[in-house]
């Protein structure tokens, strides 16, 4: 599996270098995720209200006592956990200035988030594939501004974004959702719900059906009022087994499939990790697409108008000279020079800038016509439009600021590689990815099975097959590079 996701993520950094990198300079789009990024383990974000119990959660999943529990809301921390052959504890100035790992973003949210910042590092197997981030429990009532003196829901939502599974959990206690927790719900988790999981937890305290039914109800019901869906995301109903707790009367059993459920789909994080940088970077290059075409659709406009306003003051400036020198009126021709050199500052100093501003302020016509076809049918157009008005001010900003003139032409080859990339080698890039993982996942299930029969009958003469998955073939052969200003073929 490791080195099925190894092949798969130098796969993705070999897009990202050729061609996404180079077009994202030439057109000054915005930074590419950097290699700590697209290197760095598949992560997870434990949310959810105060003593709902992530960190009992996280304790049982990983083995060991990592994060302190208790019915108080005490912990106010983002706790980063992840692998370290030692166990070992960072506080959060080291953590953001270290540009090996991929906190750096955090600094913008200003000292008082980073201090609440804290990276454990410990020697747990699955920590080497899944980073878990446990958060300050959120308060079930409506928070002053700032009561937390840093962005809570914004620093929420850059975790959220970067993580390949957001679990919320709530407990028979607080099943609403206000306050806080609605709060972080619209701001910093929406449009995010393909990686949304719910935990109703502590499922133990609930006493009979009625304690369950009035819980889980609840939630629903509050959770309908923040996700705006016609299907709620998955609930998974579960609880952490701890000593000394008083026994429910409820079966048990359902909740224990319940919690198995969702610790295999921690495990299967790594391979969601693919598929969402696959994602990722399917969305990056389609921006970059709609950002560069619109540049240099309008580059190209600009200097076709620059060309033509030279062509007519050669054209009328040449036939006047002409006429001058044809007519013997010699003396004409130093005032008609003079002339030129006025009209032609003119021309760059007040008429060129003002047409680069109208063709920017234009963006959205060339967008339009640009796409014409594809608006036609409406989904598409949809997507176009909502993906527009993400790109538009950041390619109406650079334009502006470093001018039309400052783009070089987009090659032919580029256009084709970047299309190519989007419309080809991404989508036969993610079914390769769901083949291996298939392949991978039959092969351990065959090992598993083959285990299983060796234990039942440890006569037999067959051994269990466990050797490695073989190398998947995935190196893109023959694709077309970026031109790095080579002319194209033919
Ligand atoms: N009965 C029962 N108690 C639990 C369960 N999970 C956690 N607890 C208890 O609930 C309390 C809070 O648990 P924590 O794990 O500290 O909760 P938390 O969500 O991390 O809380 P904050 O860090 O304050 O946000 C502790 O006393 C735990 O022992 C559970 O599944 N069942
Ligand atoms: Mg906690």
């Amino acid at each position: 599996m490791q080195q099925v996701m190894e092949q798969f993520a130098d796969l993705i950094r070999e897009y990202y270098n050729d061609p996404l990198d180079p077009l994202t300079k030439q057109f000054m789009f915005r930074r590419p995720p950097t290699v700590g990024e697209l290197q760095r383990p598949a992560q997870v974000l434990m949310l959810g209200n105060h003593s709902s119990g992530k960190s009992t959660f996280l304790n049982h999943l990983l083995g060991v006592e990592v994060q302190k529990t208790g019915v108080a809301p005490t912990d106010d921390n983002f706790t980063i956990v992840t692998y370290g052959p030692h166990d070992t504890d960072r506080d959060g100035p080291s953590v953001v200035s270290n540009p090996d790992l991929p906190y750096e973003g955090l600094r913008h949210f200003g000292d008082q988030l980073v201090s609440h910042i804290h990276l454990k590092l410990k020697p747990v197997e699955l920590l080497r594939t899944v980073t878990l981030i446990d958060s300050p429990g959120m308060i079930d009532e409506a928070k002053e501004e700032n009561g937390r003196g840093f962005d809570f829901p914004g620093a929420v939502r850059w975790f959220a974004e970067r993580a390949d599974l957001v679990i919320v959990f709530f407990d028979p206690d607080k099943p609403g959702t206000t306050g806080e927790t609605l709060q972080v719900f619209k701001e910093s988790l929406n449009g995010i719900d393909h990686k949304l999981l719910i935990v109703l937890n502590k499922m133990d305290q609930c006493q009979n059906l009625h304690d369950f039914a009035r819980a889980y109800g609840a939630l629903c019901w509050n959770l309908g009022k923040v996700i705006p869906r016609k299907d709620l995301p998955m609930i998974y109903n579960t609880f952490v087994p701890l000593e000394g707790k008083p026994k429910s009367d409820l079966p048990m059993e359902d909740f224990d499939t319940a919690r198995n459920d969702l610790i295999k789909e921690i495990h299967r994080v790594p391979s969601r990790r693919m598929d969402n940088q696959i994602t990722q970077m399917q969305g990056f290059a389609e921006r970059l697409r709609l950002h560069a075409f619109v540049i240099d659709e309008a580059a190209k406009q600009y200097r076709s108008s620059k060309k033509l306003s030279y062509f007519i003051l050669i054209l009328v400036f040449g036939g006047l000279g002409t006429a001058a020198f044809m007519t013997g009126l010699f003396i004409a021709l130093p005032a008609l020079a003079a002339l030129a050199i006025v009209i032609l500052t003119i021309f760059q100093v007040f008429v060129l800038p003002r047409k680069r501003k109208r063709i920017i302020a234009q963006f959205d016509k060339i967008f339009e016509g640009l796409h014409d076809r594809e608006m036609m049918v409406r989904d598409r157009a949809e997507d176009l439009r909502a993906m527009w008005k993400e790109v538009h001010p950041r390619a109406s900003e650079v334009a502006l600021k470093h001018g039309l003139q400052s783009f070089t032409k987009m090659s032919q080859l580029d256009r084709d590689v970047l299309n190519e990339l989007i419309e080809d080698d991404i989508p036969k890039l993610r079914s390769k990815l769901y083949d291996a993982l298939q392949s991978v996942s039959i092969r351990d299930a065959n090992a598993a099975e083959a285990a299983e029969a060796a234990e039942a009958d440890p006569l037999s003469e067959e051994e269990p097959t466990l050797e490695e998955p073989d190398t998947v073939v995935v190196a893109p052969e023959g694709r077309r590079r970026f031109s790095w200003g080579r002319r194209e073929p033919g």
